[in-house]
């Protein structure tokens, strides 16, 4: 490692403040060849986490800016390494300048996501953490919060840790009593065996249910709007994001190619699709439409089949009953409750368990939406219990930990001699090992903090 590195960590967007961090060996030597405390003292010769005002100058002298400067002393920072962090004005100017002067006095560019590599690679955060503080930056609804605080706190840290802990238990013992057969050890217990890889495969379960949960709570609900042209979609869409962001006219066909947008709905984030409406036409531009509508429907874990409340129920509504019915979840959002409403509701409310009455144009009904919403995802959402894992990475290790250890189980079980289910233990010893970071590849390693941003 050795060299010490520098980045701009804030967005280099016009703002209050822009912060420039630096890490590494020499990180205090390079500090001190640009910024100059107001106090008079040397940066290294300051005390760790104060901040000490100063001026930040180019290395020909210039001011660049009156800013502040807080150092940590290794092992006591976030890196692990000696590190100082630069509170600027946050102009994207002042900012670039300064990260100039840093690597003119020594500094080198950090990759995307080198602060946290050399966290993990000093013992300062597990594999999981260090996932973890990516998803914090990547949350967008405070569901999505607490799941990465939790990681970064360390509850799944400590979970995996502790089965780590239990299958080297099992291996250190089968080991000892094998190859040192004259002390007086306890034997080798299948049943014991048996019973702490139980404990384990139910917690391993957990978790990887957890996944799911914490995939729409992060990653959101795909949500397609479908019905009937001119039922009211790209209002209902335009009158829940706050914006017009879809054409609205009176003229049936106006949407032609799907429109994707987040909104967070019922505290859920849904991806919304608003399409295109659903009918027999002879012109080709739309037909291609509506394909793409039934196709956003087919892929939509939610569809919202709106009806126009101020007009009879026709044909063209079949084909949004038809979408709604084969997806995992469907509401049936009559709209237009603001004009006299002439609609049968008995057909709807034989089809849909869940009806709500808006207005798209007056924009009411909506928190009736946002309760329902609410109300079907409660179970993947409500973040109260249990760790959760949240990338494909984790499931992947989690999943193979499982089956190994479920074999394990089972060769124990029907009486295979217990070297036999060592095989099983130490692979998934490995899964979890490559899950924390205990033991890791380091091409993998790389490939997860590549997706960091840099100054992270
Ligand atoms: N009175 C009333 N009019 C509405 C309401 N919602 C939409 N409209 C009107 O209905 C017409 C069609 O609205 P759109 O949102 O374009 O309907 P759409 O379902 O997206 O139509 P297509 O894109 O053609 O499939 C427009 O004139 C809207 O102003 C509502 O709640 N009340
Ligand atoms: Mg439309």
């Amino acid at each position: 490692m050795g060299d010490t590195i520098a980045a701009i960590a804030t967005a280099m967007q016009k703002s209050a403040i822009g912060i420039i961090r630096l890490s590494g060996d020499d990180a205090f030597l390079i500090a001190e060849r640009v910024f100059y405390p107001k106090n008079g003292r040397p940066l290294s010769k300051q005390p760790a986490r104060q901040i000490i005002y100063g001026e930040l100058r180019s290395i020909s002298g210039a001011t660049l800016d009156h800013c502040l400067a807080v150092l940590s002393r290794a092992p006591k920072s976030y890196t692990g390494e000696n590190t100082v962090e630069f509170q600027c004005h946050g102009s994207p100017a002042v900012l670039t300048a300064a990260l100039r002067a840093l690597f003119e006095a020594g500094a080198r560019q950090a990759k995307a996501g080198e602060f946290t590599k050399r966290a993990f690679l000093n013992g300062k955060l597990d594999l999981v953490q260090a996932e973890a503080v990516m998803d914090i930056i990547d949350a967008e609804t405070e569901p999505a919060i607490h799941i990465a605080a939790s990681q970064l706190g360390g509850a799944v840290s400590a979970v995996l840790d502790r089965i780590y802990g239990s299958y080297l238990d099992i291996l250190a013992h089968f080991h000892a009593v094998i190859d040192y057969p004259d002390e007086d050890l306890e034997p080798f217990e299948a049943e014991n065996a048996i019973n702490t890889l139980k404990d384990i495969s139910s917690v391993l379960s957990d978790l990887l249910s957890s996944f799911q949960r914490s995939r729409i709570i992060k990653d959101g609900v795909k949500c397609a709007i479908v019905g009937r042209p001119n039922a009211g979609k790209s209002s209902l869409l335009n009158a829940l994001l706050g914006y017009e962001r879809a054409i609205v006219t009176p003229i049936a066909g106006t949407t032609r190619d799907t429109i994707e947008e987040k909104v967070i709905l019922g505290e859920v984030l849904l991806r919304l699709v608003d399409t295109a409406g659903m009918r027999e036409t002879d012109d080709v531009v739309e037909q291609m439409g509506v394909e793409r509508s039934m196709e956003a429907a087919r892929q939509a874990e939610l569809v919202l089949a709106v009806f126009d409340g101020s007009q009879p129920l026709g044909e063209e509504d079949r084909c949004a009953i038809r979408a709604a019915l084969g997806a995992p979840k469907s509401v049936a959002v009559i709209n237009k409750a603001d004009l006299p409403q002439v609609i049968d509701m008995a057909p709807i409310e034989e089809t849909f368990k869940l009806i709500c009455r808006v207005s798209a144009l007056d924009r009411t009904g909506l928190d009736t939406l946002d309760g329902i919403v609410k109300k079907m995802f409660e179970d993947e959402t409500s973040t109260h219990t249990g760790e959760f894992i949240t990338n494909e990475r984790q499931a992947d290790a989690v999943a193979k930990a499982l089956k190994s250890t479920e074999l394990a189980i089972e060769s124990l079980g029907s009486g295979l001699t217990p070297d036999a289910v060592l095989i099983d233990v130490e692979s998934a010893l490995s899964a979890i090992g490559e899950l924390n970071g205990k033991s890791i590849r380091e091409d993998i390693t790389s490939r997860i903090f590549e997706r960091f941003c840099v100054g992270k």
